[in-house]
């Protein structure tokens, strides 16, 4: 009998020091780091009950297992086998009655922490997010915002509707607790009540290729006020970038004219486009000329019908046959802003 009380008080004191030692591991800031979203409270407290008594379970095998081990071993002269044991019913029943109950409860505490992560708030923002091999892509769809980052409000909850483009990716945010696959073809819903304001960062946790562990963008959680003008400015930009004027600087960009052409008069290869559009130019073949629609065309078609003096003949600019009319409209719409 003594040996059950001796045995029960170790298994008392390893679960505790198993649990203190469980616990300083896991609230190590890069195991478990601050809690930012409201889903995080229940998986937390489940995820603390469980390591209670997965500290118990373990004591409870290795305590009896050492005890035994250097209590019942083996006395110098002793030859005679071990006393013969035919079975214990009680035993029996106890060990698996018990660990039923704990499952029972477990899976009880586990589907009431399932319903809490997915409570459903019916006002909830909706965003769209793509996950592509090896970035995230957020888009607002009531304001026709596409952003790398993910901006959300305090205390809102959120609904990312999330889509592959590729592979399998895992839409993760440690802080938030809750991770969720994002499959091609299919759409995968991801709720979230943000509640701490921060800047954090998803990190793609399903392998998926090369610069999976590079897949990682910012998560930014700020105020219902600060939201609110993000998404004006944000949206300022998108109609910006729908104007001719705007796709005229996105196609500057893109065709690499910027590169050679300045908006703010800074010379670099090419003459500079502040103030370009109406100004006199004069040519190296000693003509000059206004500048106008016809003329920059002109110079992006061909641009060596005239050159600029000053600069090497032929032009070290490329002709750019495959810009559209359009596409020539609207840089010139940009260039026309350019005074
Ligand atoms: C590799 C450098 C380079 C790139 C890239 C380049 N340019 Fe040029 N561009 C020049 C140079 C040098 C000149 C001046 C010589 C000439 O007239 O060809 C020039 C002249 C021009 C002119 C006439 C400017 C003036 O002062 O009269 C226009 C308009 C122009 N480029 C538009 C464009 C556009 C639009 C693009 C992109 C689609 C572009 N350029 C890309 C180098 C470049
Ligand atoms: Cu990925």
């Amino acid at each position: 009998m003594t040996h059950f009380v001796i045995v029960g008080v170790l298994v008392i004191v390893m679960t505790v020091l198993t649990y203190l030692g469980l616990d300083v591991a896991g609230l190590a800031e890069q195991m478990h780091p601050v809690a930012a979203s409201a889903q995080a409270a229940s998986i937390d407290q489940l995820w603390h009950w469980e390591v209670m008594v997965i500290s118990f379970l373990f004591s409870l095998i290795v305590v009896p297992m050492l005890y035994s081990l250097v209590v019942f071993r083996q006395k110098k002269g002793e030859l005679k086998d071990g006393e013969h044991m035919e079975g214990n019913t009680t035993l029996e029943v106890t060990w698996t009655v018990v660990p039923l109950i704990i499952v029972v409860v477990f899976a009880y505490f586990g589907a009431y922490s399932l319903g809490e992560v997915r409570r459903v708030d019916p006002n909830a923002l909706i965003i769209n997010v793509k996950g592509q091999q090896f970035t995230w892509v957020f888009e607002y769809p009531e304001y026709g915002i596409v952003s790398s980052e993910l901006y959300l409000p305090v205390n809102r909850q959120v609904v990312l509707k999330m889509e592959s483009v590729d592979v399998i990716h895992s839409f993760w945010v440690p802080e938030f607790r809750v991770k969720q696959d994002v499959v091609p073809g299919r759409i995968t819903e991801y709720r979230i009540t943000p509640t701490l304001e921060g800047r954090y960062k998803v990190r793609c946790a399903e392998l998926c290729g090369a610069s999976h562990a590079y897949m990682e963008n910012p998560v930014i959680v700020v105020s219902a006020a600060n939201y609110d003008a993000w998404i004006v400015e944000q949206a300022a930009i998108a109609a910006a970038s729908q104007t001719p004027e705007g796709k005229g600087k996105i196609l500057a960009t893109q065709n690499g004219c910027v590169g050679c052409h300045s908006a703010d008069g800074t010379q670099l290869t090419g003459p500079t486009w502040l103030g370009l559009f109406g100004k006199t130019e004069n040519f190296l073949d000693g003509t000059s000329g206004v500048v106008d629609e016809a003329y920059i065309t002109e110079s992006i078609r061909d641009p060596n019908a005239k050159i600029v003096a000053g600069y090497p003949s032929p032009s070290v600019m490329p002709p750019y046959a495959g810009l559209s009319d359009e596409d020539i409209a609207n840089l010139i719409a940009y260039i026309k802003t350019l005074k």
